[in-house]
């Protein structure tokens, strides 16, 4: 086919990694595959990979002169205007590579996410975080190129009348601007939180399932298999970011609900994690929270610590907890041999092709009774408290 409208449309994008001491090469290549994923579901056409080895980072562009010089080059052959770093950059190193790579677009990691966060907000909360997330990002990076931020920031109006303190600076003012608008949007938050956890009260006496893990291990596509919904399944990162919640029908006349959630990344920053504490917040409310994991991916034991750490970060309380392994059908005999011993108490599906569904089924039916077991007891124990009948010296 002859030059695709997609092609003519995306931007092309130069992409580099840093490899620290660390780090081992199959690693590096694995986080620099998914900062390729990052930039395409973003919608770049990824033209060339740079890679450094450092001891240790240069403050001032984070890369080496000569690596600068080479990226520079490439630029110029696949007539590029953007990097792409898989580290974070801070506000000055953007500033000092922009300044070396003139009229070029200077992204980080976290600026492609919150790009691709923007392009699937579907939802008032959702475009709320968003927002949030960027603006706390863009804080740092502020400039005095910066004027006129009040309407760039969507307060409207001008800043400057009745905004100035006395000898502020623009840009300091820029500053105030976007912390105040900040502050606006959490206080919106909040109040969507509170109605939340409203929702949650009501909903006491119904299991809840948070399905929670990585981006792109299968998450959607296992709650449309059990629930027969519809939600939005791509084979690309960060596709939900809305969580879906439906109701799941085990036989017997029970029924649960199953919460589908945003996925977890790798060097997710600790503000945008926090910013999406609320939408993370549905698996913190939940029963139980069943982990999917992409069995396939070579990097799946990363998967598994970047999920913990993510989930460690945002639930307080003690969750009981089922993994799946999904994907299976994409391995051996052998794979699966390793994964039931390493991981006796995991489950392994295919949520695509159907496999696993009845143990899963079980598995949940088992935990579901659990649950109720233990909130007869609580019952009972909280009676007996009510009463004094126990702890009386
Ligand atoms: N081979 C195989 N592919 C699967 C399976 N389950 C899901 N997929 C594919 O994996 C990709 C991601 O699936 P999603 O269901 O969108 O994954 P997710 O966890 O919801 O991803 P995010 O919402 O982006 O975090 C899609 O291309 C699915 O078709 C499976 O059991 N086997
Ligand atoms: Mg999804």
């Amino acid at each position: 086919m002859k030059n695709t409208d997609t092609a003519k449309k995306s931007e092309r994008a130069v992409l580099i990694g840093i490899i620290t001491p660390k780090l081992k090469p199959l690693q590096a290549a694995e986080h620099l595959e998914e900062l390729r994923r990052l930039a395409e579901t973003a919608g770049a056409e990824v033209v060339e990979i740079f890679t450094q080895r450092v001891q240790s980072f240069n403050p001032a562009t984070l890369i080496g002169e000569g690596k600068i010089e080479e990226i520079k080059t490439a630029l110029e052959t696949y007539e590029t205007k953007m990097v792409i770093f898989d580290e974070d950059l801070s506000g000055s190193q953007v500033r000092n590579l922009e300044i070396r790579l003139p009229g070029v677009k200077v992204l980080d990691r976290t600026g492609i996410i919150l790009d691709i966060f923007a392009k699937h907000a579907a939802t008032a909360e959702s475009r709320l975080m968003v927002e949030v997330a960027q603006l706390q990002y863009l804080m740092p990076r502020l400039t005095r190129a910066w004027t006129h931020l009040s309407r760039q920031a969507g307060t409207g109006g001008t800043p400057g009348i009745g905004m100035r303190g006395p000898g502020e600076t623009q840009l300091e003012t820029d500053r105030r601007l976007v912390r105040n608008r900040i502050q606006e949007l959490k206080r919106k938050l909040k109040k969507i939180e509170k109605a939340r956890a409203l929702q949650a009260d009501n909903r006491n006496d119904i299991f809840h399932v948070g399905i929670v893990g990585y981006t792109n291990a299968g998450k959607s596509t296992l709650t449309n298999r059990l629930t027969g919904s519809d939600v939005y399944v791509e084979d690309k990162l960060f596709a939900t970011l809305d969580s879906t919640t439906r109701k799941l029908y085990l036989g017997n006349g029970e029924s649960i609900i199953l919460s589908d959630t945003v996925g977890f990344i790798r060097k997710l920053p600790h503000h945008l994690v926090e910013t999406f504490k609320s939408t993370l917040g549905v698996a913190a409310h939940a029963n139980l929270i069943l982990e999917v994991v992409d069995a396939s991916a070579p990097d799946y034991a990363e998967h598994l610590e970047v999920t913990h750490l993510v989930l460690n970060g945002i639930i307080d309380k003690e969750i009981p907890r089922l993994r799946a392994f999904n994907k299976v059908e994409k391995l051996d005999q052998q794979a699966r041999n390793e994964l039931l011993e390493n991981y006796p108490e995991a489950i392994q599906i295919s949520a695509k092709e159907n496999v696993g569904m009845e143990i899963l089924r079980k598995r949940l039916m088992q935990e579901l009774e659990r649950w109720k077991e233990k909130r007869i007891s609580d019952k009972v124990k909280e009676s007996e408290t009510a009463e004094g009948w126990t702890n009386e010296e």
